[in-house]
């Protein structure tokens, strides 16, 4: 890429999204331990969408000549103690995720480089629709409850059909 700048942020993005697909990973294999399959269906496929997501911004710089590192796996946290605290994290990671979509949205205009300002677009898009969904599941959490029990049962249940987004 001619743009030096913007080569190291998407690399940047590039490890934060590998990041995102090994914690919901963990999530996954955490929730499979606590018999919450359906939870884990869920993690399993968005650890997916993230892989996915990493793909993306990895095909994206090499085919505009760029150089990627591609990142180490780093190990994400393992044990999460309710349902609940699992999609807190969720939230909040996803924040941080958006925060650092919009970084790289802001050097894009600065650099004009409007191409990737453009490729960049998905991404903004996506995150509105992660954060939502994030939100709306501790909505749902908060009306039943976090202890164990029938609202749980019927959460974890419903939750295994709640992970098919349309643009993932
Ligand atoms: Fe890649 O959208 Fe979540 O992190």
């Amino acid at each position: 890429m001619r743009n030096k700048n913007i080569e190291k942020v998407l690399n940047d993005q590039i490890v934060k999204e590998g990041y995102s697909s090994q914690l919901y990973l963990s999530m996954a294999v955490w929730a499979e331990g606590q018999g919450f399959s359906g939870v884990a269906e869920f993690m399993y496929t968005h650890a997916e969408e993230e892989r996915s997501h990493m793909m993306k911004l990895i095909k994206f710089v090499v085919e505009r000549g760029g150089e990627v590192t591609v990142p180490a796996i780093t190990q994400p946290p393992s044990d999460f103690q309710t349902i609940r605290s699992v999609f807190e994290t969720l939230l909040d990671h996803e924040i941080m995720v958006t925060e650092s979509i919009n970084e790289i949205v802001y050097t894009t205009l600065q650099e004009k480089d409007y191409t990737t300002h453009n490729f960049m677009q998905w991404f903004v898009a996506e995150q509105i629709e992660e954060e939502a969904l994030a939100r709306t599941i501790l909505d749902k959490l908060t009306l039943i409850g976090d202890e164990p029990g029938g609202g749980l049962y019927e959460f974890d249940k419903d939750l295994a059909s709640f992970s098919g987004k349309p643009n993932a």
